[in-house]
């Protein structure tokens, strides 16, 4: 907790997509369709999924998705005014740390995992701006199982700006003025799928 995240090498980070004045990378591929079915596998069957309440005008509604904050003792998370206190490290996700260290040279000290059971499931609207996160978050997502579609838009014109879908196996890092310019989204498919895990591992500080 006490060292801030290592400054992102450049050179290791996949290819930087065109949204203006940030920084978002994104790389399909990055683990093998067979890995990622392995590792889909293995994240679906440790991660404890517990269904979150929101607070949304005034009233609470179960989340529509399942979901479960993991990190180092001491990363505490507040989302939607809920303080989660971090559950342990599972295999596949201590794992998974470690090679996102050692291939993009990212250093995190915790994740938000979130289970979209089929086309139903979503994000709605938001950016990553909580203070623990710092000023400048470095997030980075990945993508397992059925593809959604994931979109950004300006904070300033609420038009959207990009819209990618996210890869089985793939890799998206959010990172400099993202979270400040941008809100991102999973909206609701219009055709139905199957379930999808996606890991945000972030730095708590
Ligand atoms: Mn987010």
């Amino acid at each position: 907790m006490r060292h801030p995240p290592t400054p992102s090498a450049a050179k290791c980070l996949p290819e930087r997509l065109p949204l203006e004045g940030a920084d978002v990378r994104y790389r399909a591929d990055t683990y093998s369709p067979s890995r990622a079915d392995a590792l889909f596998d293995a994240l679906h069957r440790e991660i404890p999924w517990e269904q979150h309440r929101l607070r949304l005008f005034g009233r609470e509604i179960p989340a529509p998705r399942l979901s479960c904050w993991i990190g180092d003792a001491g990363a505490a998370y507040t989302y939607s005014r809920v303080r989660f206190e971090p559950r342990a490290w599972t295999p596949a996700l201590a794992s998974l740390r470690e090679d996102l260290a050692g291939r993009f040279g990212l250093r995190l000290n915790s994740v938000l995992a979130n289970l979209y059971r089929d086309e139903r499931d979503s994000m709605g609207w938001h950016n990553d701006g909580e203070p623990e996160l710092g000023a400048e978050p470095v997030i980075a997502s990945l993508s397992f199982g059925a593809e959604r579609r994931f979109r950004f838009r300006s904070r300033a014109m609420k038009r959207v700006s990009l819209a990618i879908p996210l890869a089985h196996g793939s890799v998206l890092v959010m990172q400099g003025a993202t979270q400040r310019l941008y809100q991102h989204d999973l909206p609701k498919s219009a055709a139905p799928c199957g379930a999808r895990i996606n890991l945000t591992f972030r730095w708590i500080y």
